[in-house]
């Protein structure tokens, strides 16, 4: 009776064991940059405007747009203008991560931006993600989220303001960290179509972040199996 009891509380003890691998299954992830430009100053020291203003349609996503938003400053106009704002580069080896995690195809990243324009002038902006090696050398082509087709298919509506106002619409990008990188470099590029003098790609609510493997798996795997073998030897 004693055994069964025995065996019976490790059984519970694996059954506990599962629910938490399932429980801590999901990844951790760390945020290398979150930018919604609601401050003074943002990462990429980047012009913002008021949604009271009302150059667009109501940001409708999750998460909410708050009271400004990223414009990219003032071009020529008359001209095609570009404008790059970089926002520095992030150290990879953060939150735990290891340069043998991200060499083994442990670790991912998850891009996320919110993007929309003024009109239909053709103005956008595309976020950039440019991995670098250890000796800061690009590592690949840069990723990108926004950009003219996405930000051209973005739908209009009537704000009160103008008849042709823009949606505000999410891209993103998931993806594993190419073995090698250590950083990323992160910028907006803004261009602005002949018309007009503004450049208005708008960003809003940039997100960068890596997942990290979740370390307690593996050893929970292994106390799991200890205890399965501890059972099956109390029987
Ligand atoms: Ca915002
Ligand atoms: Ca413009």
């Amino acid at each position: 009776m004693r055994k069964r009891a025995a065996s019976a509380s490790v059984c519970s003890g694996l059954a506990i064991l599962a629910g938490s691998l399932t429980f801590m299954g999901t990844a951790q992830a760390v945020t290398l940059l979150s930018e919604g430009f609601e401050s003074a100053g943002n990462a990429f020291a980047a012009g913002t405007y008021n949604y009271a203003q009302n150059y667009t349609m109501p940001n409708l996503l999750t998460p909410a747009g708050g009271l400004k938003y990223m414009n990219g400053g003032a071009g020529v106009t008359g001209q095609v203008s570009t404008n790059t704002f970089s926002a520095g580069s992030f150290s990879l080896l953060s939150g735990g991560i290891t340069a043998a995690q991200i060499d083994g195809g442990l670790v991912t990243y998850n891009l996320y931006s919110q993007f929309s324009t003024y009109r239909l002038q053709g103005d956008y902006a595309t976020l950039y993600v440019q991995f670098l090696d250890a000796g800061n050398s690009p590592l690949g082509a840069p990723l990108s989220l926004g950009g003219a087709a996405f930000t051209s298919a973005l739908g209009s509506g009537n704000n009160g303001s103008y008849a042709d106002a823009r949606d505000w619409g999410a891209d993103s990008l998931a993806g594993i960290v190419p073995a090698g990188a250590r950083s990323a470099g992160v910028t907006i590029r803004e261009v602005k179509a002949a018309v007009g003098t503004a450049i208005d790609g708008y960003v809003d609510n940039v997100n960068i972040s890596i997942i990290v493997p979740e370390p307690g798996v593996t050893g929970l795997f292994a106390l799991g199996g200890g205890l399965l073998a501890l059972a099956r030897r109390r029987r």
